[in-house]
């Protein structure tokens, strides 16, 4: 089984296999954690994008919908590989948000897998622009980790990337089942 950390930090510092991006569906772009990433890895991921977007134009929902993963090279990152997801929007929590999160950490994780990759970092997706409670956000991220983990192999670290101090007490606290 894979080793779960949680680290207080900006994700686009690190050496991991591949950090997962928190997207939007149209997969150019945007504030938060997604500009940062974009900003450290220059044009050259902008450019891997806008082709896998185009590629996936027609999909209903746009290139990339809410609860799906693509990946991508890394640009001037100093990581290898991008994993782009998209949140969902928090809609008050009847909209299936819980699933819709839930399948973007396992979307990314198979990818990961998929690619032969041994380390992945994670933002707290949907927490920022998107609205979604940081408490039940970390509930399901951590739920969805390791149901994921317990069914694949190859994954030996998962970190996940907490940016303020509230998200990093709330995964420490919900890691370790206090
Ligand atoms: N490293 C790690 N975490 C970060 C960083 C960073 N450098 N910067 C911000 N965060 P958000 P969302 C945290 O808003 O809610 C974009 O415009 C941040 O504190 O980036 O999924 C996209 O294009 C928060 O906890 O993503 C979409 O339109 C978490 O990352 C939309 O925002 C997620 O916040 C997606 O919204």
């Amino acid at each position: 089984m894979a080793r779960i950390e949680v680290i207080q930090g900006d994700i686009t510092t690190l050496r991991v296999d591949a950090i997962v991006n928190a997207a939007n569906s149209s997969l150019m772009g945007g504030g938060g954690v997604d500009g940062a990433i974009h900003r450290a890895a220059g044009p050259a991921l902008l450019e891997e994008c806008r082709k896998i977007a185009a590629e996936r134009r027609e999909l209903p929902g746009g290139p990339c919908p809410a609860g799906d993963a693509v990946i991508t090279g890394a640009g001037s990152l100093p990581c290898r590989y991008v994993i782009h997801t998209v949140g969902p929007v928090w809609h008050g929590g009847r909209g299936g948000e819980d699933k819709l999160l839930a399948s973007c950490y396992k979307k990314s994780l198979l990818l990961a897998a998929g690619a032969a990759l041994e380390s992945v970092a994670f933002p707290n997706i949907s927490t920022g622009v998107y609205g979604y409670p940081r408490d039940k956000a970390a509930a399901v991220a951590i739920a969805a980790v390791r149901e994921t983990l317990s069914g694949i192999q190859g994954i030996s670290r998962v970190i996940f990337v907490c940016f303020d101090q509230e998200n990093y007490r709330l995964y420490r606290r919900t890691l370790s089942g206090l």
